[in-house]
């Protein structure tokens, strides 16, 4: 599609509008959206300069790390802080720290705090959104909600009538703005994105059949059985007072035309920011290098029971929020038991360590998670003395002109030190399966699911599980790695979640290089099934939990696992760079597009006077209808061919003649 020269001069004569993108997880880091909005920046600011601004709450701790913080210039920005500050308000503003080091204001909610009582009055005056006394979290939401549609509403009158203003609002958190702009009249125009509905997200952790009775669902009455009807009301008025209403995938698409009762008008699948090495074998030696301080770990926590062969090892992890059923927690562990039980009925020589990191809350880690690494440390610094030792004997005997006796290479005292070491090593229990001391030791999910399949690390498993209730950083004293570096290391991300708007950890993984397991109800999994054909020859496995029982779908996981247990390492490393072929398709450059799409729709129905004229293309249709260019991945079997045109998704193709034959990527 073009756009014809005459339209196209239309479009460069509109003024470029201002665009505030608003979140709780701006600078702060919670789950998904964080990701969204701080992937998203770069291009986005690149696109709308000067004119891009992104807003949050001001979270002290994560804003003084990640936001500098400095006084606006003269301007628009300028003149309508000094009139907030004037009555009160605080209000930081600054740059983000990150790719585009987009604006951000940051708005104090505590200071604001009196006004509470007043602005809920309001909200029930203008909308009849009633709010309860005790939910923190949502008279934050209110606070937050005032005070941005106050910042929004004076932007608007300090500008003149031909400027143009929209506002994308993510979450029912950040709603209540976006409900008061539409009530007082403010011409801005406003895009809502839900990331999940909140009756979903209960609903699925409550046990719920929830696909199959999505339309049944009687949703004040179930809002109102949990607690939530208030901020049930809120995510609902935001949807439908959006100009343009959106969410993450097809699948919240539907879920949210039953329980908001608004369909999307479009969707807007979640991207991330794809770092592109320059030599494709660079990702493989940070995957080898990365291993390589797993391996540590795993020697370490195993001690005693260390008769397994690291290069006959793989690394298997799910990872993300605790929401044992939502996530697929419950699957992965009983898949588990299947694999172990097929491993050993097979005789493998595989052994699989999957690790589940999901924060709970812990009293630290446990004693018996550090000693492992202490001995090892102990016996790995006794080696380097006595290495050290040896190797200033051969040096004195080899100056003298004679051979080195091996015998005496050894002193009795370096025996005696290795002998105390390998003593320490010995350990009649088994390796603990979680890291830390759970505060709720009997009652958590996981583990107690670990105790029925009986997967206690016994030297006959030949799957080991590792739960680790807390994120990874580089400052954690059992596995010191960020967890991007976890995840290279790693060999198979497993992620068969029952509820998942979108699901960003499988997305990672792809772009690392690193196969995944995914579900067909998380949007993530739908995206792939819709633009790759056949996406497990790319190591892209789905796990069907939509059309087969919870039992078939635990055996399909477990198979899945088993065939990636066959694989040589040759076939390991082809599935790597294919799987990394298809981070293309996940950069926000590409999917960034919906975002602009969304936008012009917005600003076409707020202001018809200025978008009413879009610039329509030579077919007739006009700007927003434009497709993003979305090609469908032919399966990865065969090189490069001409047959495929669309598969320059690189330009070099590793793959070499043993891996390429499709019957060995067969699962
Ligand atoms: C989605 O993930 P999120 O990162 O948005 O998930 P949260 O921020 O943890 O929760 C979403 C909202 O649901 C509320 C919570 C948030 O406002 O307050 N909530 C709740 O009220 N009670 C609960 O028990 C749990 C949550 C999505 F799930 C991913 O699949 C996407 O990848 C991500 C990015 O689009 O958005
Ligand atoms: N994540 C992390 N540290 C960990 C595990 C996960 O930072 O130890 C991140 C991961 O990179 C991803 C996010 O947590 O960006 C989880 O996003 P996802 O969309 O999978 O789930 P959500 O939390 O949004 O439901
Ligand atoms: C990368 C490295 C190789 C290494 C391999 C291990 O490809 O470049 O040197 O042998 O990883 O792969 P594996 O799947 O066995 O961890």
């Amino acid at each position: 599609m073009s756009i014809s020269a005459s339209d196209a001069s239309t479009t460069s004569s509109r003024p470029k509008p201002y665009v505030f993108e608003i979140a709780w997880e701006v600078a702060n880091k919670v789950g998904g959206i964080y990701t969204v909005i701080k992937t998203k920046a770069a291009i986005t600011s690149k696109e709308l300069g000067e004119n891009f601004c992104l807003m949050g709450p001001y979270n002290t701790g994560s804003a003084r790390t990640e936001v500098e913080f400095v006084q606006p210039e003269a301007g628009v920005f300028r003149r309508t802080l000094d009139a907030m500050r004037a009555q009160g308000a605080v209000v930081h503003y600054g740059r983000w720290l990150i790719d585009g080091y987009p604006k951000v204001l940051m708005f104090d909610i505590a200071a604001s705090a009196h006004r509470l009582a007043e602005w809920k009055a309001d909200l029930w005056e203008t909308t009849r959104i009633g709010t309860p006394a005790d939910d923190r979290e949502t008279n934050d939401a209110v606070l937050f909600g005032y005070l941005v549609s106050w910042f929004l509403g004076e932007f608007r009158n300090q500008l003149d009538e031909s400027a143009t203003v929209l506002a994308h609002f993510h979450e029912w958190l950040v709603g209540v703005a976006l409900v008061l702009l539409r009530v007082r009249q403010i011409r801005v125009a406003t895009v809502f994105t839900t990331h999940a509905t909140l009756l979903g997200r209960y609903l699925c952790a409550g046990n719920v059949d929830f696909y199959n009775n999505l339309s049944k669902f009687d949703v004040d009455a179930e809002a109102g059985q949990r607690g939530i009807y208030h901020r049930y009301c809120i995510e609902r008025a935001a949807a439908h007072s959006a100009h343009v209403f959106t969410t993450v995938s097809q699948i919240t698409g539907d879920e949210a035309e039953f329980l908001l009762k608004r369909r999307p008008d479009i969707i807007l699948p979640n991207g991330l920011n794809v770092v592109k090495f320059s030599a494709l074998h660079e990702f493989q030696n940070l995957h080898a290098q990365h291993k390589e301080k797993i391996n540590a770990f795993v020697r370490g926590h195993f001690y005693g029971h260390y008769d397994f062969d690291l290069d006959n090892t793989l690394y298997f992890f799910i990872a993300g929020r605790y929401e044992y059923s939502n996530k697929g927690a419950d699957v992965f562990i009983e898949s588990l038991a299947r694999l172990n039980h097929r491993l050993k009925a097979a005789g493998s020589k595989m052994t699989v360590v999957a690790f589940l990191i999901m924060p709970a809350p812990t009293n630290n880690f446990n004693v018996e998670a550090l000693r492992g690494q202490a001995v090892t440390k102990q016996l790995s610094d006794s080696v380097a003395d006595i290495q050290k030792a040896v190797g200033k004997r051969i040096f004195e005997a080899a100056l003298r002109g004679t051979m080195p006796d091996g015998k005496l290479l050894l002193s009795e005292q370096d025996i005696v030190q290795l002998k105390r070491c390998m003593f320490a090593l010995q350990n009649p229990r088994l390796p603990p399966v979680v890291t830390h001391n759970m505060v709720d030791d009997g009652k958590d999910p996981i583990l107690n699911h670990i105790r029925r399949v009986r997967l206690f690390n016994d030297d006959s498993d030949r799957v080991k599980v590792i739960f680790h209730p807390e994120f990874l950083s580089s400052t954690n004293p059992l596995i010191p790695m960020d967890y991007e570096d976890f995840v290279r290391g790693c060999h198979l991300g497993v992620f068969p979640s029952y509820y998942e708007p979108w699901g960003y950890t499988p997305a990672e993984c792809t772009v690392l290089g690193i196969p995944s397991v995914t579900s067909n109800l998380s949007g993530f999994g739908s995206f792939v099934h819709e633009h790759v054909e056949d996406p497990h020859s790319y190591g892209l496995y789905i796990v069907d939990r939509r059309f087969k029982s919870a039992n078939e779908s635990i055996d399909q996981l477990a198979g899945i696992m088993f065939d990636f247990c066959q694989f040589s390492r040759r076939q390991r490393i082809n599935l790597r760079n294919r799987c990394e072929r298809l981070s293309e398709l996940l950069d926000w450059k590409r999917l960034g597009l919906y975002y602009k799409k969304a936008r012009v729709l917005a600003l076409k129905r707020t202001y018809p006077e200025v978008y009413g004229m879009t610039a329509h293309h030579d077919d007739g249709t006009d700007e927003e209808d434009e497709e993003v260019a979305l090609f469908k991945v032919p399966r990865a079997s065969a090189p490069a061919s001409p047959r495929f045109p669309v598969l320059h998704l690189n330009d070099e193709d590793e793959d070499d003649a043993d891996a390429l034959n499709p019957e060995a990527f067969q699962v």
